[in-house]
């Protein structure tokens, strides 16, 4: 841990941090695959895929409706205050999420690199050219489910992006460019989800200092250099007041 502090602490350093949902476990928003993860009592392929949304909009719509509600009665927790105080406190810091929650941004982190979209967005789901390729969801009406497009009267899907579906290339761009830094810090993933995974070998092969926060084994824990195994509500705060003492 010394080592990393001492890292952070060099003046103009580039550091990364790619969050996952266990950041948000905390704020009560569930991650998908630990014990009380969405997929425990959810198949993904029935859900979160465009083909369950063909299949049954109804349904799927239904569930984000549902995961809306309980994420409007979270909030942000000490990892997210955290990470939102380091994009204010180093000049060269990046946030990449693959959290759709929003917690991030009512934390106070500007500019966060959002691969998976938003839940508190939509898209038509016809791709009409009219639309914005996706907006914030207040102006839709919700007398029907799923709501329809105010453009082309075709239905409307969540704003997230789905197995199978490929990632903004924009937002790609980003990320892999936010890769190249001095320190990356991965917390609260299960680093299974690619391409957003692939970020911290390409750090590592870019030759940051790779650090993984998380109080299970993944994937990546073999990987990085520096493994802290523990909650990020918790290990966050001990650095910042690590870094905040020297
Ligand atoms: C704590 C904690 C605490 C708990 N503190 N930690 C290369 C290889 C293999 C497969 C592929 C590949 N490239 C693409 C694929 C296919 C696929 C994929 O990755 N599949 C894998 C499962 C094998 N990827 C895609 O389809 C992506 N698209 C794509 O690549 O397009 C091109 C392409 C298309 C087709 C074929 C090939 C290429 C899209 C991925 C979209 C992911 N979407 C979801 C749903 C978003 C919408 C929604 O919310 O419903 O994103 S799935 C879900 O997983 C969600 C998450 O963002 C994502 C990652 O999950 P995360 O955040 O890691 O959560 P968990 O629950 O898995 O883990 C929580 C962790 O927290 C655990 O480790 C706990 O221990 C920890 N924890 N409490 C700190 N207090």
């Amino acid at each position: 841990m010394k080592d990393l502090v001492d890292r952070l602490k060099q003046q103009d350093v580039r550091v990364t941090v790619l969050t996952g949902a266990g950041v948000s476990a905390a704020s009560g928003v569930p991650t998908f695959r630990g014990a009380d993860g969405l997929w425990r009592n959810f198949r993904p392929e029935a859900l979160a895929t465009a083909e369950a949304f063909g299949r049954d909009p109804k349904l799927v719509w239904e569930w984000y409706a549902w995961r809306r509600f309980r994420i409007a009665a979270c909030e942000p927790n000490a990892a997210h205050h955290v990470i939102a105080e380091w994009s204010r406190r180093f000049p060269n810091f990046k946030l990449i999420s693959q959290n759709v929650d929003g917690l991030h941004e009512r934390a106070g982190t500007a500019n966060t690199i959002n691969l998976h979209g938003s839940i508190w967005e939509v898209s038509c789901w016809q791709g009409c050219v009219k639309a914005p390729k996706r907006w914030r969801d207040e102006t839709v009406s919700f007398s029907e489910i799923p709501p329809r497009c105010p453009h082309c009267k075709g239905p409307i899907r969540p704003g997230v992006v789905w197995f199978g579906e490929t990632l903004d290339p924009g937002v790609v761009r980003q990320a892999s460019a936010a890769a190249d830094c001095d320190v990356f810090i991965t917390v609260g993933t299960s680093a299974i989800v690619y391409p957003a995974a692939g970020f911290i070998t390409a750090a590592k092969q870019k030759g940051a200092f790779t650090v993984e926060i998380n109080p299970e084994a993944t994937p990546a824990s073999n990987t990085v250099d520096l493994v802290v195994r523990g909650a990020a509500e918790t290990v966050l705060p001990d650095m910042a007041a690590r870094l905040a003492a020297l």
